[in-house]
Protein backbone atom coordinates (compact mmCIF):
# COMPACT_ATOMS: atom_id res chain seq x y z
CA UNK A 1 0.00 0.00 0.00
CA UNK A 2 1.54 3.27 -1.12
CA UNK A 3 2.45 6.06 2.42
CA UNK A 4 3.61 9.09 2.48
CA UNK A 5 7.26 8.31 3.46
CA UNK A 6 8.76 5.42 1.85
CA UNK A 7 10.61 4.53 5.38
CA UNK A 8 6.93 3.94 6.36
CA UNK A 9 5.55 -0.21 5.97
CA UNK A 10 2.18 0.06 5.46
CA UNK A 11 -0.22 -2.29 6.28
CA UNK A 12 -4.06 -2.94 5.35
CA UNK A 13 -6.83 -4.27 7.52
CA UNK A 14 -10.67 -4.54 7.72
CA UNK A 15 -10.55 -3.35 11.43
CA UNK A 16 -8.03 -2.28 13.08
CA UNK A 17 -7.92 -2.64 16.70
CA UNK A 18 -6.00 -0.36 19.56
CA UNK A 19 -5.79 -2.12 22.96
CA UNK A 20 -5.46 -5.82 24.02
CA UNK A 21 -7.24 -6.17 27.27
CA UNK A 22 -11.02 -7.39 27.21
CA UNK A 23 -12.29 -4.94 24.84
CA UNK A 24 -9.93 -5.77 22.03
CA UNK A 25 -9.49 -9.46 22.57
CA UNK A 26 -12.51 -10.31 22.49
CA UNK A 27 -13.49 -7.78 19.37
CA UNK A 28 -10.84 -9.66 17.44
CA UNK A 29 -12.21 -12.95 18.76
CA UNK A 30 -15.83 -12.72 17.50
CA UNK A 31 -14.62 -10.73 14.66
CA UNK A 32 -11.99 -14.25 13.49
CA UNK A 33 -15.33 -16.22 14.29
CA UNK A 34 -17.01 -14.32 11.36
CA UNK A 35 -14.77 -14.55 8.93
CA UNK A 36 -13.52 -10.34 9.37
CA UNK A 37 -9.83 -9.67 9.41
CA UNK A 38 -8.85 -7.82 12.16
CA UNK A 39 -5.37 -6.00 13.41
CA UNK A 40 -4.63 -5.82 17.45
CA UNK A 41 -1.71 -3.70 18.70
CA UNK A 42 -0.99 -3.07 22.09
CA UNK A 43 1.34 -0.92 23.74
CA UNK A 44 2.50 -3.51 26.45
CA UNK A 45 4.32 -6.85 26.45
CA UNK A 46 2.39 -9.70 26.76
CA UNK A 47 3.87 -10.72 30.35
CA UNK A 48 2.17 -7.56 31.62
CA UNK A 49 -1.02 -7.84 29.95
CA UNK A 50 -1.00 -11.66 31.43
CA UNK A 51 -0.23 -10.42 35.00
CA UNK A 52 -1.71 -7.31 35.69
CA UNK A 53 -4.44 -8.20 38.55
CA UNK A 54 -7.65 -6.04 37.74
CA UNK A 55 -11.34 -7.10 37.59
CA UNK A 56 -12.01 -10.59 39.15
CA UNK A 57 -16.40 -11.09 38.26
CA UNK A 58 -18.08 -12.26 35.35
CA UNK A 59 -21.35 -11.65 34.92
CA UNK A 60 -24.03 -14.81 34.37
CA UNK A 61 -24.18 -13.78 30.04
CA UNK A 62 -20.37 -12.91 30.27
CA UNK A 63 -19.17 -16.14 31.49
CA UNK A 64 -22.01 -17.95 28.81
CA UNK A 65 -20.53 -15.92 26.11
CA UNK A 66 -17.06 -16.80 26.51
CA UNK A 67 -18.19 -20.23 27.09
CA UNK A 68 -20.25 -19.87 23.66
CA UNK A 69 -17.36 -18.52 21.63
CA UNK A 70 -14.56 -21.20 22.69
CA UNK A 71 -12.69 -19.32 25.30
CA UNK A 72 -14.62 -20.54 28.70
CA UNK A 73 -13.06 -24.01 29.13
CA UNK A 74 -10.65 -23.30 31.78
CA UNK A 75 -12.64 -20.74 33.15
CA UNK A 76 -15.32 -23.54 33.75
CA UNK A 77 -12.88 -25.57 35.72
CA UNK A 78 -10.87 -23.15 37.52
CA UNK A 79 -13.59 -20.06 37.80
CA UNK A 80 -15.63 -20.27 41.11
CA UNK A 81 -19.13 -20.15 40.41
CA UNK A 82 -21.36 -18.04 43.25
CA UNK A 83 -24.90 -17.68 44.14
CA UNK A 84 -25.07 -15.05 46.78
CA UNK A 85 -22.86 -12.58 47.72
CA UNK A 86 -23.07 -11.47 51.49
CA UNK A 87 -23.30 -7.58 52.74
CA UNK A 88 -21.93 -7.45 56.22
CA UNK A 89 -23.07 -4.37 58.56
CA UNK A 90 -23.03 -3.73 62.30
CA UNK A 91 -21.03 -7.04 62.58
CA UNK A 92 -23.86 -9.29 61.03
CA UNK A 93 -23.68 -10.61 57.61
CA UNK A 94 -27.12 -10.89 55.04
CA UNK A 95 -26.95 -13.23 52.40
CA UNK A 96 -28.23 -11.81 48.74
CA UNK A 97 -29.36 -15.23 47.07
CA UNK A 98 -29.11 -14.56 43.51
CA UNK A 99 -30.42 -17.88 42.06
CA UNK A 100 -33.72 -17.51 44.31
CA UNK A 101 -33.93 -14.03 43.67
CA UNK A 102 -33.30 -14.00 39.52
CA UNK A 103 -34.32 -17.37 38.54
CA UNK A 104 -31.14 -19.43 38.43
CA UNK A 105 -28.55 -16.80 37.81
CA UNK A 106 -24.98 -16.77 38.84
CA UNK A 107 -21.79 -15.16 39.05
CA UNK A 108 -18.11 -16.48 37.63
CA UNK A 109 -15.38 -15.32 40.03
CA UNK A 110 -12.36 -15.77 37.59
CA UNK A 111 -9.78 -12.99 37.87
CA UNK A 112 -9.51 -11.04 34.82
CA UNK A 113 -5.93 -11.82 33.90
CA UNK A 114 -6.70 -15.57 33.32
CA UNK A 115 -9.72 -14.51 30.99
CA UNK A 116 -7.02 -12.53 28.88
CA UNK A 117 -4.38 -15.48 29.04
CA UNK A 118 -7.29 -17.58 27.58
CA UNK A 119 -8.19 -14.96 24.88
CA UNK A 120 -4.46 -14.53 24.02
CA UNK A 121 -3.68 -18.13 23.48
CA UNK A 122 -6.86 -18.74 21.04
CA UNK A 123 -5.92 -15.45 19.33
CA UNK A 124 -2.19 -16.77 18.90
CA UNK A 125 -3.51 -20.41 18.41
CA UNK A 126 -5.74 -18.80 15.40
CA UNK A 127 -2.88 -16.67 13.62
CA UNK A 128 -4.24 -13.73 14.89
CA UNK A 129 -2.64 -10.76 14.35
CA UNK A 130 -1.91 -9.51 17.46
CA UNK A 131 1.44 -6.81 17.99
CA UNK A 132 2.80 -6.14 21.22
CA UNK A 133 5.47 -3.75 22.55
CA UNK A 134 4.24 -0.99 19.95
CA UNK A 135 5.20 2.45 20.41
CA UNK A 136 4.13 6.01 19.35
CA UNK A 137 0.37 5.18 18.56
CA UNK A 138 -1.84 7.72 16.80
CA UNK A 139 -4.81 7.44 14.52
CA UNK A 140 -5.86 10.05 11.73
CA UNK A 141 -8.49 9.98 8.65
CA UNK A 142 -11.27 9.06 10.88
CA UNK A 143 -13.80 10.77 8.99
CA UNK A 144 -12.86 8.77 6.27
CA UNK A 145 -13.26 5.69 4.51
CA UNK A 146 -10.02 4.40 5.15
CA UNK A 147 -8.84 6.02 8.60
CA UNK A 148 -5.12 4.80 9.87
CA UNK A 149 -3.57 3.84 12.68
CA UNK A 150 0.41 4.53 12.62
CA UNK A 151 3.11 2.95 15.17
CA UNK A 152 6.06 2.28 15.59
CA UNK A 153 7.83 -1.25 16.26
CA UNK A 154 11.54 -2.46 16.39
CA UNK A 155 11.26 -3.05 12.71
CA UNK A 156 10.50 0.43 12.53
CA UNK A 157 7.49 2.80 11.66
CA UNK A 158 3.95 1.19 10.16
CA UNK A 159 0.77 2.57 9.24
CA UNK A 160 -2.15 0.35 9.40
CA UNK A 161 -5.01 1.25 6.99
CA UNK A 162 -8.37 -0.09 8.13
CA UNK A 163 -12.18 -0.03 7.03
CA UNK A 164 -12.91 0.80 11.13
CA UNK A 165 -11.00 1.52 13.96
CA UNK A 166 -11.96 0.30 17.60
CA UNK A 167 -10.38 2.11 20.34
CA UNK A 168 -9.89 -0.60 23.14
CA UNK A 169 -7.06 1.04 24.44
CA UNK A 170 -8.58 1.93 27.94
CA UNK A 171 -9.35 4.90 29.53
CA UNK A 172 -5.48 6.50 29.45
CA UNK A 173 -5.54 5.47 25.66
CA UNK A 174 -5.12 7.84 22.42
CA UNK A 175 -8.19 6.94 20.80
CA UNK A 176 -10.53 9.07 22.87
CA UNK A 177 -8.26 12.26 22.89
CA UNK A 178 -8.16 12.31 18.73
CA UNK A 179 -11.60 12.84 18.99
CA UNK A 180 -11.95 16.85 18.02
CA UNK A 181 -12.88 19.01 21.05
CA UNK A 182 -17.05 19.86 20.99
CA UNK A 183 -17.49 16.44 19.11
CA UNK A 184 -18.05 14.33 22.53
CA UNK A 185 -19.64 15.31 25.86
CA UNK A 186 -18.30 13.75 28.87
CA UNK A 187 -19.95 12.94 32.17
CA UNK A 188 -17.37 12.81 34.98
CA UNK A 189 -17.85 11.93 38.58
CA UNK A 190 -14.91 11.20 40.91
CA UNK A 191 -15.76 10.24 44.23
CA UNK A 192 -13.91 11.04 47.62
CA UNK A 193 -11.84 7.93 48.25
CA UNK A 194 -10.20 5.30 46.36
CA UNK A 195 -10.11 1.45 46.63
CA UNK A 196 -6.58 0.24 47.91
CA UNK A 197 -6.75 -3.99 46.42
CA UNK A 198 -4.38 -6.74 47.47
CA UNK A 199 -4.03 -10.31 46.10
CA UNK A 200 -2.93 -12.52 48.97
CA UNK A 201 -1.75 -15.82 49.55
CA UNK A 202 -4.49 -16.98 51.96
CA UNK A 203 -7.26 -19.01 51.44
CA UNK A 204 -10.31 -17.24 51.42
CA UNK A 205 -12.57 -16.31 54.45
CA UNK A 206 -15.84 -16.94 52.91
CA UNK A 207 -16.97 -19.22 50.36
CA UNK A 208 -19.04 -15.82 48.96
CA UNK A 209 -17.68 -12.42 48.64
CA UNK A 210 -18.27 -10.10 51.47
CA UNK A 211 -19.16 -6.54 51.09
CA UNK A 212 -18.73 -4.63 54.42
CA UNK A 213 -19.76 -1.27 55.57
CA UNK A 214 -18.17 0.17 58.47
CA UNK A 215 -17.85 3.37 60.21
CA UNK A 216 -14.13 3.25 59.42
CA UNK A 217 -14.69 2.72 55.58
CA UNK A 218 -15.63 0.37 53.15
CA UNK A 219 -13.78 -3.62 53.28
CA UNK A 220 -14.59 -5.81 50.55
CA UNK A 221 -12.90 -10.13 50.92
CA UNK A 222 -13.57 -11.60 47.41
CA UNK A 223 -11.02 -14.05 45.68
CA UNK A 224 -9.30 -15.78 43.29
CA UNK A 225 -9.22 -19.34 43.46
CA UNK A 226 -8.93 -20.93 46.66
CA UNK A 227 -5.68 -20.70 47.94
CA UNK A 228 -6.01 -16.90 46.38
CA UNK A 229 -7.96 -13.83 48.63
CA UNK A 230 -8.51 -10.55 46.74
CA UNK A 231 -9.35 -7.82 49.20
CA UNK A 232 -10.19 -4.02 48.94
CA UNK A 233 -9.93 -1.25 51.37
CA UNK A 234 -11.73 2.25 51.26
CA UNK A 235 -8.64 4.62 51.62
CA UNK A 236 -8.35 8.54 50.58
CA UNK A 237 -8.15 9.36 47.45
CA UNK A 238 -4.77 10.54 47.65
CA UNK A 239 -3.00 7.46 49.50
CA UNK A 240 0.27 5.96 48.75
CA UNK A 241 1.03 2.48 49.15
CA UNK A 242 3.99 3.75 51.15
CA UNK A 243 1.67 4.49 54.06
CA UNK A 244 0.20 1.49 54.44
CA UNK A 245 2.38 -1.55 55.22
CA UNK A 246 1.15 -4.98 55.30
CA UNK A 247 0.48 -4.81 59.40
CA UNK A 248 -1.46 -1.94 58.66
CA UNK A 249 -3.14 -3.61 55.52
CA UNK A 250 -4.27 -6.45 57.98
CA UNK A 251 -5.52 -4.91 61.19
CA UNK A 252 -7.65 -2.54 59.07
CA UNK A 253 -9.45 -5.11 57.40
CA UNK A 254 -9.77 -7.03 60.73
CA UNK A 255 -11.01 -4.20 62.08
CA UNK A 256 -13.80 -4.06 59.52
CA UNK A 257 -14.50 -6.76 58.78
CA UNK A 258 -15.16 -7.62 62.23
CA UNK A 259 -18.43 -9.73 63.14
CA UNK A 260 -20.27 -10.87 66.15
CA UNK A 261 -20.26 -14.33 64.46
CA UNK A 262 -17.12 -16.76 64.77
CA UNK A 263 -15.34 -15.74 61.50
CA UNK A 264 -11.31 -14.75 60.62
CA UNK A 265 -9.74 -13.25 58.06
CA UNK A 266 -6.66 -15.62 56.69
CA UNK A 267 -3.93 -13.68 56.16
CA UNK A 268 -0.62 -14.73 54.18
CA UNK A 269 2.06 -12.88 52.08
CA UNK A 270 0.83 -9.80 49.91
CA UNK A 271 1.40 -10.59 46.02
CA UNK A 272 0.33 -7.46 44.77
CA UNK A 273 -0.68 -4.13 46.13
CA UNK A 274 -2.27 -1.25 43.88
CA UNK A 275 -4.12 1.77 44.64
CA UNK A 276 -7.32 2.53 42.34
CA UNK A 277 -9.26 6.16 42.30
CA UNK A 278 -12.82 6.40 42.30
CA UNK A 279 -15.14 7.60 39.61
CA UNK A 280 -17.55 7.60 37.05
CA UNK A 281 -17.03 8.93 33.61
CA UNK A 282 -18.99 8.78 30.55
CA UNK A 283 -18.45 10.33 26.94
CA UNK A 284 -21.61 10.65 24.43
CA UNK A 285 -21.14 9.88 21.78
CA UNK A 286 -18.73 6.48 22.11
CA UNK A 287 -18.34 7.18 17.85
CA UNK A 288 -16.48 9.49 16.15
CA UNK A 289 -16.16 8.93 11.85
CA UNK A 290 -15.17 5.63 11.78
CA UNK A 291 -13.66 5.24 15.08
CA UNK A 292 -15.90 3.41 17.84
CA UNK A 293 -14.91 3.71 21.32
CA UNK A 294 -15.30 0.02 23.63
CA UNK A 295 -14.91 -0.67 26.90
CA UNK A 296 -12.98 1.76 29.11
CA UNK A 297 -11.90 4.11 26.28
CA UNK A 298 -15.48 4.82 26.57
CA UNK A 299 -16.46 4.80 30.48
CA UNK A 300 -15.25 4.66 33.45
CA UNK A 301 -17.88 2.82 36.76
CA UNK A 302 -16.60 2.74 40.39
CA UNK A 303 -15.92 -0.84 40.76
CA UNK A 304 -18.16 -1.70 43.73
CA UNK A 305 -20.86 -3.41 41.35
CA UNK A 306 -17.85 -5.30 39.75
CA UNK A 307 -19.11 -4.17 36.35
CA UNK A 308 -15.74 -2.45 34.43
CA UNK A 309 -15.13 -5.46 32.77
CA UNK A 310 -18.62 -7.27 31.61
CA UNK A 311 -19.95 -3.50 30.21
CA UNK A 312 -16.78 -3.40 28.10
CA UNK A 313 -17.68 -7.10 26.77
CA UNK A 314 -21.38 -5.85 26.51
CA UNK A 315 -20.09 -3.27 24.10
CA UNK A 316 -18.20 -5.47 22.31
CA UNK A 317 -20.94 -7.53 21.76
CA UNK A 318 -22.96 -4.38 20.05
CA UNK A 319 -19.94 -3.69 17.62
CA UNK A 320 -19.12 -7.34 16.42
CA UNK A 321 -22.83 -7.53 15.76
CA UNK A 322 -22.89 -3.75 13.70
CA UNK A 323 -19.59 -5.22 11.66
CA UNK A 324 -21.05 -8.15 10.64
CA UNK A 325 -24.10 -6.24 9.36
CA UNK A 326 -21.58 -4.12 7.71
CA UNK A 327 -19.40 -6.70 6.05
CA UNK A 328 -21.82 -9.23 5.40
CA UNK A 329 -25.06 -6.91 4.43
CA UNK A 330 -23.38 -3.37 3.53
CA UNK A 331 -25.58 -1.83 6.10
CA UNK A 332 -23.84 0.85 8.27
CA UNK A 333 -27.51 0.76 10.15
CA UNK A 334 -26.34 -0.95 13.30
CA UNK A 335 -22.98 0.93 13.23
CA UNK A 336 -24.44 4.59 13.89
CA UNK A 337 -26.84 3.12 16.30
CA UNK A 338 -23.75 2.03 18.63
CA UNK A 339 -23.10 4.55 20.42
CA UNK A 340 -26.62 5.02 21.29
CA UNK A 341 -27.16 0.86 22.43
CA UNK A 342 -24.22 1.02 24.46
CA UNK A 343 -25.33 3.93 25.90
CA UNK A 344 -28.89 2.85 27.27
CA UNK A 345 -26.70 -0.36 29.51
CA UNK A 346 -23.44 2.07 30.15
CA UNK A 347 -25.88 4.35 31.88
CA UNK A 348 -28.02 1.41 34.23
CA UNK A 349 -24.76 0.19 34.78
CA UNK A 350 -23.70 3.66 36.24
CA UNK A 351 -26.30 3.59 38.34
CA UNK A 352 -26.32 0.37 39.88
CA UNK A 353 -22.93 1.11 40.51
CA UNK A 354 -23.35 4.97 42.09
CA UNK A 355 -26.25 2.56 44.38
CA UNK A 356 -23.92 0.10 45.28
CA UNK A 357 -20.83 2.67 46.40
CA UNK A 358 -23.04 5.40 48.11
CA UNK A 359 -24.62 2.49 50.13
CA UNK A 360 -21.07 1.02 51.86
CA UNK A 361 -18.71 3.77 52.04
CA UNK A 362 -18.23 6.03 53.85
CA UNK A 363 -18.20 9.41 52.39
CA UNK A 364 -19.11 12.07 55.02
CA UNK A 365 -19.22 12.59 58.94
CA UNK A 366 -22.83 13.66 58.68
CA UNK A 367 -24.86 11.44 61.23
CA UNK A 368 -27.85 11.69 58.62
CA UNK A 369 -25.94 10.25 56.24
CA UNK A 370 -25.07 7.54 57.89
CA UNK A 371 -28.73 6.83 59.42
CA UNK A 372 -29.74 6.81 55.76
CA UNK A 373 -26.83 4.76 54.54
CA UNK A 374 -27.41 1.93 57.19
CA UNK A 375 -31.42 2.12 56.65
CA UNK A 376 -30.39 1.61 53.11
CA UNK A 377 -28.84 -1.28 53.81
CA UNK A 378 -31.42 -2.86 56.05
CA UNK A 379 -33.88 -2.43 53.75
CA UNK A 380 -32.02 -4.52 50.61
CA UNK A 381 -31.41 -6.96 53.31
CA UNK A 382 -35.24 -7.57 54.86
CA UNK A 383 -37.28 -6.52 51.48
CA UNK A 384 -37.45 -9.28 48.82
CA UNK A 385 -38.13 -7.26 45.98
CA UNK A 386 -35.08 -4.70 46.95
CA UNK A 387 -32.53 -7.43 47.21
CA UNK A 388 -34.49 -8.96 43.72
CA UNK A 389 -33.48 -5.56 42.47
CA UNK A 390 -29.58 -5.73 43.25
CA UNK A 391 -29.67 -9.58 42.21
CA UNK A 392 -30.71 -8.46 38.80
CA UNK A 393 -27.87 -5.45 38.26
CA UNK A 394 -25.20 -7.94 40.03
CA UNK A 395 -25.76 -11.05 38.17
CA UNK A 396 -26.13 -8.57 35.03
CA UNK A 397 -28.57 -7.45 33.02
CA UNK A 398 -29.56 -9.58 30.08
CA UNK A 399 -27.43 -8.19 27.44
CA UNK A 400 -30.87 -7.57 25.29
CA UNK A 401 -32.72 -5.75 28.30
CA UNK A 402 -34.48 -2.69 26.76
P1 LIG B 1 -8.15 -2.08 29.49
O1 LIG B 1 -7.64 -0.86 30.18
O2 LIG B 1 -8.26 -3.36 30.24
O3 LIG B 1 -7.24 -2.42 28.22
C1 LIG B 1 -6.71 -1.38 27.42
C2 LIG B 1 -5.47 -1.92 26.74
O4 LIG B 1 -5.00 -0.94 25.81
C3 LIG B 1 -4.33 -2.16 27.72
O5 LIG B 1 -3.77 -3.43 27.51
C4 LIG B 1 -3.34 -1.05 27.41
O6 LIG B 1 -2.01 -1.45 27.61
C5 LIG B 1 -3.62 -0.80 25.95
N1 LIG B 1 -3.24 0.55 25.50
C6 LIG B 1 -3.43 1.70 26.15
N2 LIG B 1 -2.96 2.74 25.40
C7 LIG B 1 -2.50 2.20 24.23
C8 LIG B 1 -1.90 2.73 23.06
N3 LIG B 1 -1.68 4.03 22.95
N4 LIG B 1 -1.52 1.89 22.08
C9 LIG B 1 -1.75 0.54 22.20
N5 LIG B 1 -2.31 -0.03 23.30
C10 LIG B 1 -2.67 0.80 24.29
N6 LIG B 1 -13.23 -3.70 37.07
C11 LIG B 1 -13.94 -4.52 37.85
O7 LIG B 1 -15.04 -4.93 37.45
N7 LIG B 1 -13.47 -4.91 39.09
C12 LIG B 1 -12.25 -4.50 39.54
O8 LIG B 1 -11.85 -4.85 40.65
C13 LIG B 1 -11.45 -3.67 38.76
N8 LIG B 1 -10.22 -3.26 39.19
C14 LIG B 1 -9.49 -2.42 38.40
C15 LIG B 1 -8.20 -1.98 38.81
C16 LIG B 1 -7.46 -1.11 38.01
C17 LIG B 1 -6.10 -0.65 38.47
C18 LIG B 1 -7.98 -0.65 36.79
C19 LIG B 1 -7.21 0.33 35.95
C20 LIG B 1 -9.24 -1.08 36.37
C21 LIG B 1 -10.00 -1.98 37.16
N9 LIG B 1 -11.25 -2.45 36.75
C22 LIG B 1 -12.00 -3.28 37.51
C23 LIG B 1 -11.79 -2.08 35.51
C24 LIG B 1 -11.19 -2.96 34.45
O9 LIG B 1 -11.45 -4.30 34.72
C25 LIG B 1 -11.71 -2.48 33.13
O10 LIG B 1 -13.11 -2.27 33.17
C26 LIG B 1 -11.39 -3.42 31.98
O11 LIG B 1 -10.02 -3.67 32.01
C27 LIG B 1 -11.82 -2.73 30.69
O12 LIG B 1 -11.26 -3.42 29.65
P2 LIG B 1 -10.74 -2.63 28.35
O13 LIG B 1 -11.80 -1.72 27.87
O14 LIG B 1 -10.20 -3.67 27.46
O15 LIG B 1 -9.55 -1.66 28.87
C1 LIG C 1 -12.61 -8.61 42.49
O1 LIG C 1 -12.69 -9.82 42.78
O2 LIG C 1 -11.55 -8.09 42.05
C2 LIG C 1 -13.80 -7.72 42.68
C3 LIG C 1 -15.00 -8.28 43.11
C4 LIG C 1 -16.10 -7.46 43.29
C5 LIG C 1 -15.97 -6.10 43.05
C6 LIG C 1 -14.77 -5.54 42.61
C7 LIG C 1 -13.67 -6.36 42.44
O3 LIG C 1 -17.05 -5.29 43.23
Amino acid sequence: MATRDTNVKGMRTQVGIIGAGPSGLILAHLLRLTGIESVIIEARSREHCEQRARAGVLEHDAAALLERIGVGERMRREGLVHRGIFLRFNGRDHRIDFTDLTGGRSITVYGQHEVIKDLIAAALDAGQQLLFDVEDVSVDELESRRPRIHFRRQSGAVTLECDVIAGCDGFHGVCRPSIPNGALQSFDKTYPFAWLGILAAAPPASEELVYTRHERGFALMSMRSPQITRLYLQVPPSTSLDEWPDDRIWTELRTRMATNEPWALCEGTILQRSVTPMRGFVVDPMQYGRLYLVGDAAHIVPPTGAKGMNLAIADVRVLAEALVAFYRDGSSELLGEYSTTCLRRVWRVQRFSAYMTRMLHRASDDPFDDRVQLAELEYVTSSRAAAAALAENYVGLPFDAR
